[in-house]
């Protein structure tokens, strides 16, 4: 009986074994570790069949039996270990990488013109301790025209200039009613840049939109002059355009007196690029400040001819027609 058992046991390791380094696939080994170990497995159907045994048998089989399992289960480790391998070894030529394959292209986004130039021409004026404001771009007549000394018979205020709304609101023709509306809300020392959309009646061509983008600023405190005006000035255009000669000359807006308007010398040339002046007393006034205790000074460009200059531009146009092949020079 002993002897026929220990020779079933002997004969299952050798076959387990067998059928153990023949699997090829992980599916395949866990298949033969359920029909040999498994609990319904040959081991154990073997070893129920050691209760015939007498005593002095059962620990002598018991124990062949014990290392048929352990080499049996030392023989599926083995083998899972390689296969495992096998499979990591198989991706990783399945996957090599081919360096020498051509890129894939992706167009970079760029800054628009117009955007580049806001953002530094407020970079600027942050540094030099301004707060950066917005407001609608429809607006009332009062914060437009009227509390910036803008009389009512200004051809500025003309249909022909101004596109009005049936309400009679309006499409804003300048940033300057943001800083109406900013004065109302804060008190005085003021310094405040505020960009934005504005919009003008204009026939379109080369040099002129019915929509542009402007920039302006305004500093009111006590005892500001038209010096700390041109100091301001000369800074900002000397951080955009270089240590270039300007030159103000005298000019005329409803909201400042005296008035000017700043040129720059730009390759042997003189261009028109801002207009400035001392905040008008009236405008003072239309806010609730005391133009006896406060003076101001404030300056606006165009941010289109700003850009149009720097990147010699030849058309306005080209600003807004989202052409790639335009945009991707800057
Ligand atoms: C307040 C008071 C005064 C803003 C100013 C200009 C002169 C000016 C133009 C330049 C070209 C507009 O883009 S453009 O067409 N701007 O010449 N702007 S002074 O004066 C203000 C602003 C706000 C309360």
């Amino acid at each position: 009986m002993t002897s026929n058992l220990e020779a079933q046991l002997l004969a299952l390791r050798h076959q387990g074994e067998q059928a153990i380094a023949a699997a090829d696939t992980l599916e395949r080994l866990e298949e033969l570790r359920v029909s040999y170990l498994g609990k319904k497995g040959e081991l154990g159907a073997l070893l129920r069949s050691m209760g015939q045994l007498s005593a002095e048998e059962r620990p002598v089989i018991g124990a062949i039996a014990n290392t048929v399992k352990e080499s049996l289960q030392t023989s599926l480790d083995q083998q899972r270990t390689a296969l495992e391998a096998a499979q990591i070894r198989t991706q990783l030529e399945a996957e090599t990488l081919d360096v020498t394959m051509p890129g894939i292209y992706s167009p970079q986004g760029r800054i628009h013109p117009l955007n580049g130039i806001i953002d530094r021409a407020l970079d600027i004026f942050v540094g030099m301790g301004y707060t950066v404001a917005q407001g609608p771009e429809m607006e009332t007549d009062y914060y437009n025209f009227e509390a910036l000394n803008t009389p009512p018979d200004h051809p500025a205020r003309d249909m022909q200039d101004t596109f009005y709304l049936p309400d009679g609101n309006l499409l804003r023709t300048h940033t300057s009613s943001v800083q109406i509306r900013y004065m109302e809300r804060e008190e005085p020392p003021i310094r405040v840049v505020a960009p934005g959309r504005v919009y003008r009646r204009d026939n379109v061509d080369a040099t002129h939109s019915a929509v542009f983008h402007q920039i302006e600023l305004l500093a009111i405190d006590e005892g500001l002059t038209f010096t700390d005006l041109k100091g301001t000035i000369k800074v900002f255009l000397q951080a955009i355009f270089g240590d270039l000669p300007i030159r103000f000359r005298a000019s005329y807006f409803p909201f400042t007196e005296p008035s000017a308007e700043v040129d720059l010398q730009w390759n042997g040339r003189w261009l028109e690029v801002m207009g400035c002046g001392m905040v008008d007393p009236n405008v003072l006034k239309s806010v609730g400040y005391d133009p006896e205790i406060y003076t101001g000074f404030a300056a606006g460009f165009g941010v289109e001819r700003f850009a149009m200059v720097l990147h010699q531009i030849d058309d306005i146009r080209r600003l807004y027609a989202s052409d790639l092949r335009f945009l991707q020079q800057f």
